[in-house]
């Protein structure tokens, strides 16, 4: 049976600033943290750094003609805060502010339409120093960028996404420490998804103010489906643990204007939330014009401790994690991580697409009236140009493949699904784990940074095309 979408389906790729566009020295641009994380010893594996990255910010007009090639009509990019708000406060960089102006000309010349994320991880420098996102002041700090984007961008980008994956932020950044800034306290990470929120509230309401009606705002939140190894009350009440700080401590407060009790009293021996301040939940619920969903695999946890659960214990980025790492979920410590059966992807991770139907399907339950975005969705895999340079990628094709399924499949039963970004459009800088793992549609030479389109991006490119999913290798 095939499986057509409807004709008005955001068909797009995505990207993000640091990942991609190198110029890290570039005049006037300041560094973020990533760029002080990576080039600390350590931390990203091979001693990897955006410092070049895929080289976009010289290859904008070759990247777009890619972009058309895979015939999408929509591109998900992020703005790199310090390239055009250096040090992260005063007046904008003209020449940074410049870069993102020719790339949104060259797309909308193509007919196809810019999604732009504020914020993808690289806060300046300069305000870690000052305290970073546990501090209240960096909320401020990041509405007052938005104001500046929206003011220089509202009269030609119409798609706004303030952050992407908050959970990221706040847990990987503040509490495990695997992402910059490589902070590991748990209180800090708490405090970090608190403002992450707030930020979140006092950017849309900056970008409402300034942008055109017609401007749709929205957030990405790497929706996460959590599983229960059993069904004893144990590993229930260890699955309700782990959804609430993966996903309700950020929906809670944007969707619903609250956050979850069974969180404050989780937490409760590590934090009183007493930063938590009496009006800011209703700042942060502004209604969205739809919730951006990025999808990769789902947890599965149960209560155990003791023999054999160490073993089985990973963090949230795929690592084994042994005793004395640090873990991303402040007060659900003792929960235990376990890789679910069958087959993964080049970062280890499940390939489970009936995780992204109950993702789809919760956000329909629980926001009806919110339309649903799938803005990032992909897979790593070791891709490797043959004697004739082609790249043959039938794993990332059947991935694809099986979560469109599943998207379609959500999308009968109800689900009011928009779009899908695949991530993404160039192999690029996957964070800690540098250049070896690639997600691209397209290949990327680090050494002559040639493009060279995988079978998968011929395979998406009949996919947009046609708006019926082409059948994958068998
Ligand atoms: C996205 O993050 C990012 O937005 C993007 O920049 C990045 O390149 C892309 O994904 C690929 O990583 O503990 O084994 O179950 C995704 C981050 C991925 C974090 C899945 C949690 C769980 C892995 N998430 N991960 S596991």
């Amino acid at each position: 049976m095939s499986l057509s979408f409807p004709s008005d389906f955001i068909w797009g790729t995505a990207t993000a600033a640091y990942q991609i566009e190198g110029g890290a020295r570039d005049i006037g641009r300041t560094p973020s943290i990533w760029d002080t994380f990576s080039h600390t010893p350590g931390k990203v594996e091979n001693g990897d750094t955006g410092d070049t990255a895929a080289d976009h910010i010289n290859r904008r007009a070759e990247d777009v003609r890619l972009m058309a090639d895979l015939g999408v009509n929509a591109y998900r990019f992020s703005v790199s805060w310090s390239r055009v708000q250096p040090i992260g406060r005063g007046p904008a960089v003209q020449r940074g502010l410049d870069f993102y102006r020719k790339l949104v000309d060259d797309l909308l010349e193509r007919g196809i339409r810019p999604v732009l994320t504020l914020y993808h991880w690289d806060l300046p420098h300069d305000l870690e120093t000052a305290g970073g996102w546990p501090v209240r002041e960096t909320a401020f700090r990041f509405a007052e960028y938005a104001r500046i984007l929206g003011d220089a961008l509202g009269d030609r980008v119409d798609r706004w996404v303030t952050l992407n994956e908050p959970w990221c932020s706040a847990f990987l950044g503040y509490a495990s420490g695997v992402h910059a800034p490589g902070r590991t306290d748990p209180v800090l990470a708490l405090k970090a998804a608190h403002h992450l929120n707030l930020g979140h509230g006092l950017a849309t309401q900056a970008l409402r103010t300034v942008l055109p009606r017609r401007a749709q705002v929205t957030v990405c939140h790497n929706a996460t489906a959590v599983r229960a190894r059993s069904q004893s009350p144990e590993d229930l009440d260890a699955r309700r643990r782990i959804d609430a700080l993966a996903n309700r401590i950020f929906t809670g407060p944007m969707l619903a204007g609250a956050y979850p009790e069974d969180l404050f009293k989780d937490t409760a021996r590590i934090t009183d939330w007493s930063f938590v301040k009496a009006d800011d939940p209703a700042t942060i619920n502004q209604p969205l014009d739809w919730l951006g969903i990025n999808y990769y695999t789902p947890h599965l946890v149960s209560a155990a401790t003791g023999a054999g659960a160490d073993a089985a214990r990973r963090d949230s980025h795929g690592h084994a994690h042994g005793a004395g790492e640090k873990s991303p979920w402040p007060g659900a410590e003792s929960v235990t991580f376990h890789q679910p059966p069958g087959e993964v992807t080049e970062m280890g991770w499940s390939v489970d697409p009936t995780g992204l139907y109950d993702v789809l399907m919760r956000f329909t339950r629980e926001a009806p009236d919110v339309p649903l975005v799938i803005t990032e969705n992909g897979a790593a895999y070791e891709d490797t140009p043959d004697a004739a340079g082609v790249v043959h990628d039938p794993d990332r094709i059947r991935f694809l493949h099986g979560h469109l399924s599943a998207a379609h499949r959500a999308m009968a039963d109800g689900a009011d699904v928009r779009g899908y970004f695949l991530w993404s459009l160039l192999d690029n800088f996957e964070w800690e784990r540098g250049y070896g793992k690639r997600f691209g549609a397209v290949h990327v030479d680090y050494g002559t940074q040639a493009r060279t389109p995988k079978s998968s991006a011929r395979w998406y490119a009949r996919l947009t095309e046609t708006g019926v999913l082409p059948d994958p290798p068998a």
